[in-house]
């Protein structure tokens, strides 16, 4: 074994600056293309595959380390630097085509084929509860366009992998009219000569979104509960049995898994804070800290959390009442939108929405959308106008005064979500503002109509936990404003530590804000999320203006769901960033007190 290590350290030092250069080849932009070649995607013609199969390597990897000193079932792919290497123009091919076409790192996925371990990233409480034997069966729905095969298969081996095979009803993957060669090739093939016959293949004959996607699915499945998957994800230990639990108690409960990360560019799986869902005014989702009254009571961090939405993609409900409570909305396509209005629908018409902590299921969380629609029109906003129009009452008047262009356009026929509405007797939104998301800030239209309730605070004024510079490791950097720090606005950058400048020093107090000296809040923009923080009013109640100091020194921002980064760590400049949180270098900060 010594000598392995020695290998793998030489390995390590020799390759690893490579390794990173990789990481800042230019993502190109998403040009609508032929199928993709098929070349690039290895052909599967025995058995599941595993990578740590000398077989599957192509001799390249097998070469340099053995096997001992690759096997990415360990999932350590950020102590495997060399699992992104580029051999050969091929290899680089791959990784190209595959951020081109997924947005995500491909040649790594595609190396560490269909199975792999995750890391266990439940909370040790989890570990010691027990679930009931007799819960209901699951069916597992899963919508994909264009996934990367890889992806998918290791998707689906997951959930066959970490699932108790009797609460496994069935699988339906929803090829939504994909245009891969790979995917309307050999995918069938696949299924048929590896795959338990419980795994269902369903083509959509044109392109519905995901909307009508999982709503196709969910009318082919037969199972109690279904469960919905992005076609990108990895599921944890024990992932199913907390999130049937609660289901089979009430079945008007919805769950959702805390969502953990699989980095984009490393595939590295690393688990997320638990958040619960919120939203703003432009009506995109974000995520919120948990207010400290959710989490009392005996189970602690582990009980389910009230989570006023859910994200989207990853959720499990009785299928009767999916069914019941008016599946989604059949006007609305493509992207974007439904996640907000099944949990408005679910709290205002009778149900409840949860986060299970101890239910972890990786995501793969990608830096753009690979993919347009058919007509390129915006989704978003079009699905958006439905859920406003069909929800939100008076308080769509939020929505417009940041959209007005939007005030005017058409967004189809909505007689029957109205009267689906009226008919399940469904409370206001008023109600479900006052009673489900009372930290929701309220100004301009309907102003009067509610007093915002602040997260956590009341009249008294935040304890400080800490006072100091925030270091930046890598280049020993501290942060500070760019311009004046009492200049509400103001960028924030990396530049060299003054000892005796009170413009780099921090306070972090236990609202979870960060104060730069004494006047303003690091904040995020909300509507804006590609936009990088800066210093704002402090405004109290939470998302834009929380920040957890956490494990790897991550900075992370609580409504983003994102890790501070210096952007190019040798330049002069100091910019940072909000950028998905892959613990690199980049992104390690230290409060010094
Ligand atoms: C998030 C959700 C996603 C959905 C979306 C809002 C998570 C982890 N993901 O976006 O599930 O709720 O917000 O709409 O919460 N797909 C199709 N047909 C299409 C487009 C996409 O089948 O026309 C599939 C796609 O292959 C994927 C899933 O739908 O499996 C979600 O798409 P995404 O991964 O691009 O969305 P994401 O994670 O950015
Ligand atoms: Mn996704």
């Amino acid at each position: 074994t010594s000598v392995t290590w020695t290998l793998l350290l030489f390995v390590y030092f020799n390759f690893s600056e490579e390794t990173q250069s990789f990481k800042n080849v230019p993502i190109k932009g998403f040009e609508p293309q032929k199928p993709f070649p098929k070349k690039f995607y290895p052909r599967f013609t025995r058995g599941p595959v595993r990578m740590h199969e000398p077989q599957q390597r192509d001799g390249r990897i097998g070469n340099l380390f053995g096997n001992q000193a690759l096997d990415p079932v360990k999932g350590d792919v950020e102590r495997s630097p060399e699992m992104g290497m580029i051999f050969n123009e091929r290899d680089q091919e791959v990784r190209d085509l595959g951020y081109q076409k997924h947005a995500f790192n491909m040649l790594i996925s595609n190396r560490l084929g269909y199975h792999r371990d995750v890391p266990d990233t439940r909370d040790a409480k989890c570990k010691g509860k027990s679930y009931p034997t007799d819960l209901p069966f699951a069916s597992i729905v899963i919508c994909f366009y264009n996934e990367a095969f890889s992806a998918l298969l290791r998707t689906v081996h997951g959930v066959l992998d970490r699932t108790p095979a009797y609460l496994l009803h069935e699988i339906i993957l929803v090829d939504d009219n994909s245009e891969l060669a790979d995917l309307k090739e050999d995918l069938d093939e696949y299924i048929k000569k590896n795959l338990p016959r419980n795994i269902k293949l369903v083509r959509n004959e044109k392109r519905e979104g995901l909307i009508r996607g999982r709503m196709v699915g969910a009318s082919h499945a037969t199972g109690k509960v279904l469960v919905f998957l992005d076609s990108h994800c990895e599921v944890n230990e024990m992932w199913l049995q907390p999130l049937l639990t609660p289901i089979s108690e009430d079945r008007r409960t919805v769950v959702c898994p805390v969502i953990d990360i699989i980095s984009a560019d490393t595939l590295a799986y690393s688990s997320s804070p638990v958040v619960r869902g919120g939203f703003n005014w432009g009506l995109h989702f974000k995520w919120d800290l948990v207010p400290f009254s959710e989490l009392e009571g005996p189970e602690g961090a582990t009980a389910p959390i009230k989570s006023p939405t859910m994200a989207g993609g990853l959720f499990a409900m009785d299928r009767e009442y999916f069914n019941q409570l008016g599946q989604y909305d059949s006007g609305m396509d493509i992207w974007g939108g439904e996640n907000l209005e099944i949990s408005f629908r679910i709290w205002m018409c009778g149900g409840r929405l949860f986060i299970i902590p101890c239910s972890r299921v990786g995501h793969i969380f990608r830096k753009r959308r690979p993919y347009g629609s058919p007509g390129g029109q915006d989704t978003m906003a079009h699905n958006s106008l439905r859920l406003a129009h069909v929800w939100m009452d008076e308080y769509k008047e939020q929505y417009f005064a940041l959209r007005p262009e939007l005030r005017t356009r058409s967004y189809g026929n909505i007689t029957d979500r109205v009267e689906l509405r009226k008919k399940m007797n469904c409370k206001s939104f008023k109600w479900y503002l006052d009673n489900i998301y009372p930290e929701m800030q309220i100004s301009g239209p309907n102003a009067k109509a509610q007093q915002p309730v602040f997260l956590n605070r009341g009249q008294k004024r935040p304890k400080i936990l800490q006072r100091g510079r925030l270091y930046h490791f890598q280049t020993n950097k501290c942060l500070a404003a760019q311009g004046h720090p009492s200049q509400k606005g103001g960028l924030i950058v990396a530049r060299e530590c003054d000892y005796n400048d009170q413009n780099q020093v921090w306070v972090y107090n236990e609202d979870h804000e960060l104060i730069l000296n004494n006047l303003l809040c690091l904040d995020v923009s909300e509507t804006r999320s590609s936009d990088p923080p800066r210093l704002m009013k402090c405004h109290g109640s939470g998302g834009s203006q929380q920040w957890i100091l956490g494990k790897n020194n991550r900075l992370y921002q609580v409504s983003v769901g994102q890790c501070m980064k210096l952007v190019d760590p040798l330049s002069s400049k100091g910019y940072v960033t909000m950028a998905i949180c892959d613990g690199s270098l980049s992104q390690q900060w230290h409060l010094e007190t």
